[in-house]
């Protein structure tokens, strides 16, 4: 069902040492109010609590040697196994710099699987029998090195759960974003007209709606050309896109 898109996601669970993180999801801002009103469900599980004997050691030194520590496999396991239930329809992800590179189509993919799980390692990671046995897919939020994968998972909630349906209010918005059609953002304004000798386009405050419309594509095709060549190369341009870039070039109303 998740793979056809026909279902939304009901309920993420966070495998993690430092469950302390995601308490913010559950009180501040737009996710606060999403997991508050039930449109989400957000839960942890700790394998620190599937720890056996005193210490409730949950990391191991690495065989073959070398500096850090490596998460043991089975108080992970276990974490992973009571997060997961015995529901069938459940996505188990694992954050790592070797993982798929999280986009905004990814993400838009993950936000119609029913549930998801997400793994966060620590130290210098997981045992790899544990990512073999239960993990479906792993991801990455960029070409870095976190300490934990708690800011990553952070990072992909706060994605998640503002493509939910209901979650940004204005429904359009969320289609409105940068990347939903490949391209950066336009820029935007508020009050007032004038600040710091700083005006607003005069467009913005024409009242032509198709002028704005025009504009602001206008505005988002150059930024993108500019600053991302990567994806401007990756986006198809129309006959009329062509059209509005051109215009926009020879007027230097080139705002970005
Ligand atoms: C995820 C986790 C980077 C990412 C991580 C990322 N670093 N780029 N660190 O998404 C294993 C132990 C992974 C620390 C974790």
């Amino acid at each position: 069902m998740g793979r056809a898109g026909l279902s939304v996601l009901e309920r993420i669970d966070v495998v993690t040492l430092f469950p302390d993180w995601f308490d913010c999801f559950h009180q501040l801002g737009l996710t606060g109010r999403a997991v508050e009103d039930g449109r989400v469900s957000l839960n942890c599980f700790n394998p620190r609590e599937f720890a056996t004997g005193v210490h409730k050691s949950v990391d191991d030194r690495p065989y073959g040697g070398g500096p850090g520590m490596v998460m043991r496999p089975e108080p992970l396991a276990r974490a992973i196994e009571a997060a997961r239930g015995n529901d069938a329809d459940v996505t188990v992800g694992y954050l790592s710099p070797q993982g798929k590179p999280l986009t905004q189509s990814v993400l838009a993919d993950l936000a119609t699987r029913r549930r998801l799980v997400i793994v966060c390692g620590r130290y210098e990671g997981v045992d790899e029998r544990v990512l073999d046995e239960l993990i479906d897919e792993e991801w990455s939020v960029g070409d870095f090195v976190l300490s934990g994968g708690e800011p990553a998972a952070a990072v992909m909630i706060d994605a998640l759960v503002r493509l939910l349906p209901g979650v940004l209010g204005h429904e359009l918005s969320a289609e409105q974003d940068s990347f939903s059609h490949g391209l950066l953002d336009c820029p935007h304004y508020t009050r007032p007209a004038e600040w710091r000798g700083r005006h607003v386009p005069e467009v913005l405050t024409s009242g032509d709606h198709a002028r704005v419309e025009r504009w602001r594509h206008a505005q988002a095709l150059l930024r993108t050309r500019d600053r991302r060549p990567d994806l401007f190369a990756a986006y198809r341009l129309t006959d009329e896109d062509r059209k509005a870039l051109a215009e926009f070039l020879q007027n230097g109303q080139d705002k970005r």
